[in-house]
């Protein structure tokens, strides 16, 4: 069985972060290991209060690391999302070069921002510090939003196909790490992302029905479909449109049920489309 280091918040109440990547990547038969950087009462779509809370989990993330040193854990992949300091990276890059051999899938959703806005937590310098890790990752997985800050451009938020083509490559970092740009909408009624597949150097798109409105978390329901199918050994395109067609489906599942987006896609009941073949 696939083992990795998931990476990312628990939010307590709506869907995102831990609370999602963990239950997908189950249903895809990978067992993922919780490296929480922080708790939240709540995601920060929801307005804070005086009772918000965010706990950073820096100093616990080291001694989870040295404890897994210890019992000599080995992963098959790294997966990090959203990230509470800029200290995490320093511990991140480190453990990365510990666990890095042949066959190793290291993927950082550089998670900064949606919306043309950085979300409230992240300072600019939390933001340069996600570029530095991500400028260690086999593959990158950022929205419209995040891959204008890494490239330092203006947040465009329909870009024509040749322009997001253009981004997707210079994201690549000249071919050394894959990368999937989420949130494309090629046509008026479809939303998808692109590719860029380091090994065949090539672009490619894929595209589902939109479903109206914003919600929360579905690029980490995304960036753990995408990522389950790489480890099963699909190709990028084919998990990248694996990804755009079960976010798709759950967001549009969402609305027929009467769901509030803010709460995130019901993507529970779906799992079980997700289930590998064979066992
Ligand atoms: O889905 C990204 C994400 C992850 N974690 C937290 C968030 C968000 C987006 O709002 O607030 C805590």
């Amino acid at each position: 069985m696939k083992q990795i280091i998931a990476v990312h918040d628990l939010s307590g109440f709506g869907r995102c972060s831990l609370s999602v990547v963990m239950p997908t990547l189950a249903a895809m038969g990978v067992r993922a290991c919780a490296l929480p950087t922080a708790y939240l009462s709540a995601h920060t779509a929801f307005p804070p209060c005086p009772h918000s809370v965010f706990l950073d989990l820096t100093a616990q993330m080291e001694a989870t690391l040295a404890h897994w040193e210890e019992l000599h854990a080995r992963f098959d992949g790294f997966y990090s999302g959203f990230l509470g300091a800029p200290e995490q990276m320093e511990i991140l890059e480190r453990c990365l070069s510990h666990q890095r051999r042949d066959g190793f899938l290291a993927m950082v959703d550089p998670v900064m921002g949606d919306g043309g806005k950085p979300y409230r937590t992240y300072t600019p310098q939390l933001c340069r510090k996600m570029a530095e890790l991500a400028a260690h990752a086999d593959l990158i997985t950022p929205n419209l939003t995040e891959a204008a800050i890494l490239l330092n451009e203006d947040y465009d938020p329909s870009p024509a196909p040749e322009k997001a083509a253009a981004w997707l490559r210079r994201l690549s970092l000249d071919g050394r790490r894959s990368v999937i740009l989420t949130g494309l909408s090629l046509t008026g009624d479809t939303l998808g992302a692109g590719c860029f597949a380091r090994e065949a150097g090539r672009v490619e798109f894929a595209q589902a029905p939109l479903a109206h409105g914003v919600f929360s978390g579905t690029g980490d329901l995304f960036a753990s479909v995408a990522f389950g199918k790489l480890l099963a050994g699909e190709s990028l395109p084919a998990a990248t449109q694996a990804a755009v067609d079960f976010v798709s489906l759950a967001a549009r599942t969402t609305l027929e049920r009467g769901g509030d987006p803010v709460e995130g896609a019901d993507y529970e009941p779906l799992l079980y489309l997700l289930a590998p073949k064979k066992i």
